[in-house]
């Protein structure tokens, strides 16, 4: 689909390599990719940290690109259905809080894009994919903000998902990767508990604002769920990602570990989960749940959700009025670069 288009160089290759054709390798340069090899696997069989210039198999390099791409512009397209309220939050507190939010989430992209480029891949090509609706980002985003209770329940159960799927991926085999994520879960769980208590103040409202909490839920909580990827028997990257390092849980089990952490917190808030199905199974030592829409779940992926083609436009046109500012960055660089070679030549 998306960044695997994009033309990565890829360890030790006499040649550069085209697509699908395969080098032709002297012995020697065979010996030499074969012992890569084996040094790439005894990293990750050991449970170690694969860094930008170590050598990789090209399709591990090529399936970080690509997460950590979707990741970024997942945090990045993420600051627009809360940004939509920063300008009618309710009290000045509210909109500090929710400004350095939104700050934060575009800081994360930020570090995710460093990180994805140590790969080999430019922001530039990045953005591209995202811009030209080639790369995907997460489904979550393309819902609509509707009331504020919205905004609380994104805190709670968007950044509580989140959360759930990212602490695992601090123990990534890549390290910038890996890296990255620490900091990013710090953040991002500061994010998850002021959401819970943004809605905690509603519950302890009138009864208009504890409905539009329990609307607010019942909205989200099934795209919450789908957030986490398809099931596991689905699931197309998985097994290799696993095997990599790259993933450490499965989308289901990460799931799974969702429901179970949400449902006390839904109690604690008064709020009822939006599922019939939803009770504790004491033979599993989990919760069941119901059924997750994945035809409304591939539909919203492949583009076709509610706001999509607002968000990706927000997205295009925002990069396009930065331009002059991009321009003006530049300028200055050069005219920096310019004078101290001026003064190199005059000392
Ligand atoms: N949306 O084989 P798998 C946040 C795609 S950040 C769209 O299971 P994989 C912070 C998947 O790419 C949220 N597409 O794939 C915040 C693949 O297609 P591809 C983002 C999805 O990679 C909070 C295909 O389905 N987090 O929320 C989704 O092993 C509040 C088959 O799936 C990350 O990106 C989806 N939900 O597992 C910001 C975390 N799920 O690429 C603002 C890093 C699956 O082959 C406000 N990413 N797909 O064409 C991951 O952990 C993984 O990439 C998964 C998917 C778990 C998302």
């Amino acid at each position: 689909m998306y960044t695997q288009s994009f033309n990565v160089p890829d360890g030790p290759s006499p040649t550069p390599v085209k697509h699908d054709i395969k080098p032709v390798l002297t012995p020697e340069q065979q010996h030499v990719l074969d012992r890569a090899q084996m040094r790439f696997d005894e990293v990750i069989d050991a449970d170690g940290k694969i860094e930008p210039k170590d050598w990789m198999p090209e399709a591990y390099r090529k399936t970080l690109v690509r997460q950590i791409s979707q990741h970024a512009h997942s945090e990045i397209v993420g600051m627009l259905p809360e940004g939509n309220w920063i300008s009618r939050a309710p009290s000045l507190k509210r909109k500090a809080i929710l400004i350095a939010k939104v700050q934060d989430e575009g800081g994360h992209g930020l570090y995710l894009y460093s990180a994805a480029e140590t790969l080999g891949t430019s922001r530039d090509q990045m953005l591209d994919a995202l811009h030209t609706g080639r790369a995907k980002y997460s489904s979550i985003f393309n819902y609509p903000t509707l009331t504020w209770a919205d905004v609380g329940v994104i805190g709670w159960l968007v950044d509580g998902a989140a959360i759930m799927n990212q602490i695992p991926l601090c123990r990534c085999s890549y390290g910038p990767y890996a890296r990255a994520m620490v900091r990013i879960c710090k953040e991002e769980s500061f994010h998850q508990r002021q959401g819970f208590e943004s809605l905690m103040v509603m519950m302890q409202g009138n009864a208009e604002q504890q409905a539009m909490v329990q609307d607010a839920v019942n909205r989200w909580w099934w795209k919450c769920l789908a957030m986490f990827g398809p099931p596991d028997a689905d699931s197309t990257n998985s097994t290799q990602g696993m095997r990599w390092g790259i993933k450490r849980v499965s989308n289901d089990d990460l799931r799974q570990k969702f429901v179970d952490a949400t449902v006390p917190q839904a109690k604690v808030l008064g709020v009822t989960l939006p599922d019939p199905d939803l009770k504790w199974n004491e033979a599993r030592g989990h919760h069941d749940y119901g059924q997750i829409d994945w035809d409304e779940f591939w539909a919203t992926v492949n583009g076709n959700g509610p706001c999509n083609k607002e968000r990706l436009a927000t997205r295009v046109k925002a990069h396009e009025d930065g331009q002059w500012v991009r321009d003006a960055a530049m300028a200055y660089a050069r005219k920096q670069q310019q004078r101290q070679q001026q003064q190199q030549e005059a000392a």
